[in-house]
């Protein structure tokens, strides 16, 4: 009786999982096991043996995924259904002062609560549980794209695979990923042992674990997580403060930090604040201040968002840590666009928990103005995830030895005469080919953010210019496979890679291509701002310095930056060179008013399974025809997308009198728009 073994296996795997799922919960989460170890080993045995002879029962939630399993390719994009947003700082009592008030105002002067956390610094992730099981980790990215990084995020023992209770079909929450100051200081002592380089911090080393390709690495740092904030749970009954929905949270099996407060006066926030700073370095992370939120969701909502950040939460960060140590020499490094920065080199010294090498001193004014000196002592500041800084010297612990700094007359990278431009600081490298500065835009330029061209670290940058294989970044399109072969310590998988990411770059949206180029300061934010306006280069390269001022969020700054980039035949030379190469200067699609586009003023709520494609993607497309996409049935809702098993939202939509649409109709309207919602009122 075969049926009768296959079905001991999936109960035992079932009960099994169970099982390790609530252990697990006790041990990581609650801090309080019922069994041994050895028990809970016993078990995850006995389970993977299971996982392994009946390969088809692996399901997302499975405890075995804590150990990590296969190395990824590389990490999806995922956009957020829901803007991950900032915070505003406040760095002294008045500021925090002046928000409390502010909010008060805009809640027509009535009393409020106020949840207290402490500002974890580690790094963003955002969690999607469906059916109370993970479904999906993200890490915050910008904001609004992040990394889809689930199978590391399942290795955490505290972030459940499955949730405890009554969890809702649809939840998303976010939290702090960190890894634990001894951890931290367990993994740099294993790498200094193996001569690898060093992290400068947990939260640098927290990001580099998160971000790596095999999971059984993740699997093997202790990261952690501390869940703030609850984003969306479909329609499901929740609590109408934060401060009971992090206790709902916790109840589902989310870790939530017991340091958390529940204040009713400023005076309350304040003393909450002063605890910490007091505390701070008895906990076994780091924080680096303290959230404050209004409690109450209605006064949120009230309140609402400017920009990116809610007016309802602020960050209260604790100063910036100090020390003193010796300033050994004054180094100079030339940017990107060729300005001579100059930095210390410090006699090590740990800050926070950190140990500083360097530290940045701005500029040759600022250096005297403070009258630093090489071989003084100097106080230096760290204040979170910032550069340290010199403050300035000890002028009583001198010896009469230390040397004033002088800022060289010629570049050290290309020994052109140096110049100061008039009304500037710093001083500049004019040599536009100046092989530091081009090491640094070749940097740029590759980099994740930009052209994303993977396996070209700063290491073969150097060498592709030291060897003269590439002069602009346009040369890069040109490299061929057998001249990389030819670089010492090039391998063949390496080179395939690079020579593979090098055409994958070809495609990259045009805002990454702009950025990529390195124009003065065309950050990331500027070049989306720009493709929003211009489809192409070329549009952009003819626009005036007027017409590009006009552009909200673009200064005259930015615009001369942008208009003097296009004068200059070098980088129109490179540009041309580019699209040779095929590399994409232009938008996929053409840029119209949003208000032309067909579903303008829509909204839509796509809901349980279609079957020509992910929800995800209908959204995408829904949003390309110009309507929004929401997660909540309410009354502003235009339509309700209803594939199978719709649930929940399908009874919210039919008691609100909500248009519903059926995938076939869904897929008509998207193929022939413009003419079907002329008249939204008339279909169906
Ligand atoms: C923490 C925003 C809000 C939900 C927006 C109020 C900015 C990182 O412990 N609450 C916390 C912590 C971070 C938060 C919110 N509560 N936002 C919070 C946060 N207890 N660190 N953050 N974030 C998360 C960010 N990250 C990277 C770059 C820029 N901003």
């Amino acid at each position: 009786m075969v049926d009768t073994s296959v079905n001991y296996v999936n109960r035992r795997v079932a009960e099994l999982r169970r099982e390790l799922n609530y252990h697990n919960h006790r041990y990581h989460v609650l801090d309080d096991p019922v069994i041994s170890d050895y028990a809970f080993d016993r078990m995850l045995q006995e389970l993977r043996q299971l996982e392994t002879e009946h390969p088809e029962l692996v399901t997302p939630d499975s405890p075995t995924h804590r150990i990590g399993g296969d190395p990824a390719e590389g990490f999806v994009q995922v956009e957020h259904r829901q803007t991950m947003l900032s915070l505003g700082n406040a760095f002294d009592p008045e500021s925090l002062a002046a928000w409390h008030q502010r909010v008060k105002n805009l809640l027509d002067g009535a009393d409020f609560a106020m949840t207290c956390e402490l500002k974890i610094d580690g790094l963003a992730v955002s969690l999607i549980y469906e059916n109370g099981v993970l479904a999906q980790g993200a890490t915050r990215g910008n904001g609004y794209v992040g990394e889809n990084v689930t199978q590391n995020l399942r290795t955490i023992r505290t972030i459940p695979l499955q949730l405890q209770g009554n969890p809702p079909p649809y939840l998303e929450v976010r939290g702090e990923v960190y890894m634990p100051v001894d951890s931290f200081s367990r993994l740099n002592e294993e790498r200094r042992e193996r001569g690898e380089p060093l992290f400068a911090n947990p939260r640098n080393s927290g990001a580099g674990t998160i971000r790596q390709l095999d999971p059984k690495i993740t699997a093997s740092r202790n990261m952690q997580i501390w869940v703030y904030s609850l984003v969306d749970a479909g329609d499901f009954p929740t609590p109408a403060n934060h401060w009971d929905t992090l206790e709902w949270l916790q109840s589902l099996g989310f870790r939530t930090n017991p340091h958390n407060r529940r204040c009713h006066t400023l005076e309350e926030v304040n003393a909450y604040y002063r605890e910490w700073l007091e505390r701070r370095h008895d906990l076994l992370y780091e924080a680096d201040g303290v959230v404050i939120k209004v409690d109450r969701f209605n006064y949120q909502a009230a309140l609402g968002i400017v920009g990116r950040e809610p007016r309802w939460a602020i960050a209260y960060k604790f100063p910036a840590e100090r020390a003193v140590t010796r300033l050994l020499d004054i180094g100079i490094n030339v940017g990107r666009t060729g300005s001579l920065n100059p930095y210390a080199l410090l006699e090590p010294v740990i800050v926070s928990g950190a140990t500083v090498r360097h530290a940045s001193l701005h500029n040759e004014e600022d250096i005297r103005r403070k009258d630093i000196r090489i071989g003084d002592w100097v106080t230096i500041e760290r204040a979170g995830d910032v550069i340290p800084q010199v403050v300035g010297p000890l002028p009583d612990r001198r010896t009469g030895e230390e040397q004033e700094f002088r800022m060289p007359e010629l570049c050290p990278e290309c020994q052109t005469p140096v110049v100061k431009p008039e009304g500037e600081a710093m001083h500049r490298c004019p040599n536009p080919s100046c092989p530091a500065q081009f090491f640094e835009l070749l940097k740029h330029f590759v980099s994740r953010g930009a052209m994303d061209i993977d396996g070209l670290g700063e290491q073969w940058c150097r060498i592709l210019i030291d060897q003269q294989l590439v002069r602009s970044v346009a040369d890069l399109y040109f490299m061929e496979r057998a001249q990389l072969l030819e670089l010492e310590r090039m391998g063949d998988r390496l080179a395939t890679k690079i020579m593979d990411n090098i055409e994958a770059s070809k495609t990259r949206p045009l805002p990454r291509i702009l950025f990529a180029l390195g124009i003065t300061h065309v950050g990331a934010e500027v070049a989306d701002l720009l493709t929003q306006r211009y489809a192409s280069i070329d549009q952009l390269y003819q626009a005036s310095e007027e017409e590009l001022t006009g552009i909200a969020g673009i200064g005259p700054k930015i615009a001369q930056s942008i208009y003097e980039y296009f004068q200059e035949a070098d980088n129109l030379a490179v540009i041309e060179k580019l699209r040779e190469a095929g590399v994409k200067l232009h938008h996929e699609i053409e840029i119209v008013n949003p208000s032309d586009l067909p579903w303008h003023g829509l909204s839509f709520v796509v809901t349980g399974a279609l079957a020509a494609m992910t929800r995800r993607e209908a959204e995408t497309k829904i949003k390309a025809l110009g309507g929004s996409a929401t997660s909540a049935v309410t009354r502003k809702t235009s339509y309700l997308v209803a594939g199978e098993s719709p649930g929940a939202k399908l009874d919210t939509a039919q008691r609100l009198g909500t248009r519903v649409l059926d995938e076939t109709t869904f897929l008509r309207l998207l193929s022939e728009p413009p003419a079907a919602l002329e008249m939204p009122g008339e279909l169906l």
